[in-house]
């Protein structure tokens, strides 16, 4: 079977909002009325952000910044960041905010299972709390060829990995997004491979810079971002940056992500950024900031490279960068 689905990422950025996200917006705001604990809000403006006060894990923010991770550019506004988001369960365009609030994130638990000593399943609220919450600033590379910086909160991959206790056969990591077309009506869109699926070598996984992201903007992150467990690998491209998880699964195959299935030849397993392997359709050398709305050059693992050309020495036959 041959479907070439296309990407929005392919569609003008002005694509307008569909009726549907207003009609979500609107019922939010009703929402947001009848609890009237936040009657004085602007009206028309559905504040994401408020919500994240109450988050059972609010208390845990501002993290630690961690110095090592800072980069040379601006850090991306965060209403900008928080109202062009790529999240097809919510729609496929940028203009998903307010549907997005539809995610319910709590009660919210995590499986890890496949090649580990003890499968099990943990409650997100006593998973963060015994993981070290840090902040990170990253930069982030959409393959579609706009970047932006932001101030994500979290832990270490690693140090998930290291809870879950992989056994030694284990050569992959296949991460899964929660599938409920209730709440995500991208997710009743047939032709689409759902529940979005990514994966990671072991040694990715477990490179310094992978990180699972809590919070970012030093609270809880809003619900695009891909509350309450999203994935953070800055260089590779941003579909890679699985959002909303709700699985993990150690395994000795090579996982197939939601891209791969789709585009084989446009979206592969590794990646990784590259400025001079363009995609079949268009260059990857430059990138658009959505902050300064500038063109910046793109850079080699998105700058990246001195934590992570190690891990692909030796196998450059690969399509390492696609
Ligand atoms: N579950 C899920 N995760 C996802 C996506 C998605 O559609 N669904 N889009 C990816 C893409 S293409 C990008 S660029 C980033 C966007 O993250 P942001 O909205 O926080 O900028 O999320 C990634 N993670
Ligand atoms: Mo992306």
């Amino acid at each position: 079977m041959h479907v070439r689905i296309k990407p929005g990422w392919e569609l003008a950025e002005s694509a307008a909002t569909p009726e549907s996200v207003y009609l979500n917006r609107r019922t939010l705001i009703k929402g947001v009325a009848a609890t009237s604990i936040l009657g004085a809000l602007p009206s028309g403006c559905a504040r994401a952000e408020d919500e994240e006060d109450d988050d059972p894990t609010a208390d845990l923010y501002p993290a630690q910044p961690n110095s090592q991770y800072t980069v040379e550019r601006a850090i991306t506004d965060a209403d900008v960041t928080s109202r062009y988001n790529n999240f097809y369960e919510f729609g496929s365009h940028k203009k998903i905010s307010a549907a997005a609030q539809a995610l319910r994130r709590r009660p919210w638990t995590v499986e890890i299972d496949g090649m580990v000593e003890t499968p099990m399943t943990v409650d997100i609220d006593n998973l963060i709390r015994r993981m070290p919450l840090e902040e990170r600033v990253y930069r982030h590379r959409c393959v579609e060829a706009w970047s932006m910086v932001i101030p994500w909160s979290g832990f270490p991959l690693r140090t998930f990995v290291e809870f879950a206790r992989p056994t030694a056969g284990a050569k992959y990591l296949r991460m899964e997004t929660f599938h409920d077309a209730e709440i995500a009506p991208g997710q009743r869109q047939f032709w689409y491979p759902w529940p979005y699926v990514e994966g990671l070598t072991m040694a990715e996984a477990t490179n310094e810079l992978a990180f699972l992201v809590t919070g970012a903007y030093r609270k809880p992150m809003a619900k695009q971002y891909g509350s309450p467990l999203r994935l953070a690998v800055p260089w590779k491209y941003g579909f890679k940056h699985i959002k909303s998880i709700v699985k993990f699964t150690f395994t000795d195959e090579r996982p197939v992500s939601f891209w791969e299935q789709l585009a084989p030849p446009e979206y592969g397993f590794w990646a990784n950024v590259n400025p001079d392997v363009p995609h079949p359709r268009w260059s990857q050398a430059t990138e658009r900031d959505i902050g300064t709305d500038q063109r910046i050059p793109t850079r080699l693992f998105n700058g990246y490279g001195e934590y992570v050309a190690d891990i692909y020495a030796g196998i450059e036959g690969e399509r390492l960068y696609m």
